[in-house]
């Protein structure tokens, strides 16, 4: 039909040129646009038919079957019980002081707050620490504007970074930009909250710094209030370009220490009260706006979150003090509200069905204890409870990435594996599907983090140490074998590069004479690696991915070029082939539909296809396809897909 009404198209017959007729006849241009998108999507829906998913790390079908129902947020004013109307966003919220304030002044506002506020992390740390950062946008998107009624008071809403600008074009094949400014639309009255790697952007390695400034800048245009400023080995040096780019970028500059060791335990030496102390007085010299504790392991317990919070409140009774933490060994809930009480101004929680184990503590349980004390939220019960109803249908969906941690473990105060990479190291040692592979992954790390020097672990630095301690457990060597034959054994790369200062300089320096015996004749930095890297030029940048993708490439497009190259090209390709998918359910996008079933998908605003798988065709056993076929809005249709099998 579509080439039928182009042949007899009057602007066809008259013999326009082609270029004219695209420009003359926009509607039939934007049919062609339509149609490839629908080709491309039944290409994307017939492969998961013949094939299933190829998601890395998915493991079966999604939990979940039906569609996903919204809940509805009481009214408690209203006399009829007519509930809230989540139609259209909330207005008011702790964004709004931002706007009309600046950050210094949003700062000041929010410890004058007699409560406590949360961080809601549910959109980005909680799935990364349980679902390995697979959650798609349009999980988000669908309960954003509610959430922006519930959780008005809330402080802020962490929803990008850290794993997740990776995860979302290396697996979901999404744009993490656009992630980003779909939440912003949805959510206009609550901060949203970025964690970033400082001088590691949102990567593993160290960037140019005009890379670093570039990414502030652009997440800040597009919708980011805060950024929790980090640096795996809380070196100062990378600390303070993460910081300077937060603040030119002008976001609100969460500057964070990262906690390791346990500063209740006076036999422990390397990280102590004072250690902290000291690295808070530097950060706070960089003029931070808020600071952050970053427990990225779990390992606050609530006497020594009562002495550190406590200890910084003392000494600056004006700084706004952020704490985070994970529940790995089933402590951080009691540690929240321990740092609540010593002075802290926010605490991190998850939406209850997405807390717990290696995520942040309950929502519903920080949020309930401190309602019966002087420090209320501002959160209520019943709309934590329609949050939850919506969540827990959401975790049923993507069971098929869980890594399946189901209880407590207190040896992450032994380990300190951060949480994340705590239910990452699980599933790989799971999978290998032996019984004593978990234990001895976590003695072999206890013996890497040793060799390393006993360094912060966390994103890029804990990468080293499970690295190492992999290794270790495959090559069957203990600490002292590695002590002995560091001269020959061969290493892996990301253990090389830490030890050559491609990460930045460990508290305490490198241990010697490891390091040398280790790096051999290669080369070392002493100082900050971002110093000797070339500035990036990123007008030659685009000019050169134009020509190869194609005019659609913009400036974010760049950033996430120069922060992950290759996982870049692989996604634009994917979308050349398949289309934008971000907007297919999430049971189409992970799992097989069943012959007959009708799937409703909006490819775009006002736009839904109406498709029913029909058919499966036997394999042409000379080509190695099956052709799927489908009813798209009663039209049927046929594709070919290579059958993998
Ligand atoms: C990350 O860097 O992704 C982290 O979550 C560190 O805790
Ligand atoms: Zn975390």
């Amino acid at each position: 039909p579509f080439l039928f009404r182009l042949l007899t198209h009057d602007v066809f017959i008259s013999g326009k040129t082609w270029t004219t007729f695209i420009d003359d006849t926009p509607e039939l241009f934007k049919l062609v646009q339509s149609q490839n998108r629908a080709q491309k999507l039944l290409a994307y829906l017939g492969d998961i038919a013949v094939n299933g998913s190829s998601i890395k790390g998915q493991q079966g079908e999604p939990g979940l079957k039906d569609e996903i129902v919204l809940p509805i947020l009481e009214n408690r004013d209203d006399p009829n019980g007519v509930p809230i109307d989540t139609t259209m966003p909330c207005q008011t919220g702790w964004r709004n002081v931002l706007v009309e304030k600046g950050p210094e002044g949003f700062a000041k506002a929010v410890r004058e707050y007699p409560g406590v506020l949360i961080m809601d992390t549910t959109w980005r740390d909680a799935h990364q620490s349980l679902l390995a950062t697979r959650l798609r946008t349009i999980e988000m998107a669908n309960i954003a504007k509610i959430t922006s009624h519930a959780l008005a008071n809330a402080f802020s809403l962490e929803c990008w970074g850290g794993a997740t600008f990776d995860v979302a074009m290396r697996f979901l094949y999404e744009d993490p930009w656009e992630r980003l400014r779909t939440l912003r639309k949805l959510v206009p009255n609550i901060p949203l909250q970025a964690l970033v790697r400082g001088a590691n952007g949102v990567g593993y390695t160290s960037y140019p710094d005009n890379a670093i400034y570039d990414f502030s800048k652009r997440a800040v245009e597009n919708g980011l209030d805060i950024f929790r400023v980090f640096d795996s080995l809380n070196y100062l040096e990378n600390m303070k370009l993460g910081i300077d780019a937060a603040k030119k970028a002008g976001g609100v500059c969460e500057a964070v220490v990262c906690y390791s060791g346990d500063v209740a335990n006076l036999r422990k030496t390397k990280y102590t009260l004072q250690y902290y102390l000291d690295f808070v007085d530097q950060l706070v010299n960089e003029g931070i706006h808020i600071l952050g504790i970053k427990d990225m392991a779990g390992l606050l317990k609530p006497a020594a979150a009562t002495s550190l919070v406590g200890a910084i409140r003392k000494k600056y009774p004006d700084l706004v003090i952020h704490v985070h933490s994970h529940d790995t060994a089933g402590i951080s809930a009691a540690s929240m509200i321990a740092a609540a009480h010593a002075g802290a101004d926010i605490v991190d929680v998850a939406i209850d069905s997405m807390s717990g184990v290696t995520s942040q503590p309950s929502m519903g349980a920080v949020c309930m204890a401190l309602e019966q004390t002087h420090l209320g939220t501002g959160i209520r019960y019943s709309d934590i409870q329609a949050l939850n109803h919506y969540w827990s249908q959401v975790r049923m969906l993507y069971s098929c990435f869980e890594a399946n941690v189901r209880a407590s473990d207190s040896s992450v105060f032994a380990h300190e594996m951060p949480g994340g990479q705590y239910t990452n190291l699980m599933f790989q040692a799971a999978q290998l599907g032996l019984g004593t592979q978990w234990t001895q992954i976590k003695q072999k790390y206890i013996q890497a983090n040793d060799l390393c020097g006993d360094i912060i672990k966390v994103t890029p630095s804990s990468k080293v140490v499970g690295d190492f301690a992999q290794w270790m457990v495959s090559n069957n060597l203990s600490k002292q074998d590695v002590i002995d034959r560091a001269d020959t054994l061969d290493f892996p790369s990301s253990v090389i590069e830490f030890f050559q200062g491609y990460l930045g300089q460990p508290v305490g320096g490198f241990p010697e004479p490891l390091r040398t015996r280790i790096i051999r004749n290669k080369p070392r930095i002493d100082g900050r690696p971002g110093t000797s890297l070339a500035p990036i030029d990123f007008r030659i940048l685009r000019h050169e991915l134009r020509a190869k993708f194609g005019k659609h490439i913009t400036d974010v497009d760049v950033t996430s070029y120069v922060m992950y190259p290759k996982v870049f090209e692989e996604y634009q390709g994917f979308v050349e082939k398949y289309g934008d998918l971000s907007v297919v359910p999430t049971r189409y996008f992970l799992g097989r539909a069943d012959i007959g079933e009708e799937m409703h998908i909006s490819i775009e605003k006002g736009k839904t296809l109406i498709i029913k798988l029909l058919a499966i065709g036997p394999v042409d056993e000379t080509k190695g396809t099956r052709d799927v076929w489908f009813e798209v809005n009663g039209e049927v249709r046929a594709v070919p897909v290579d059958d993998k099998s």
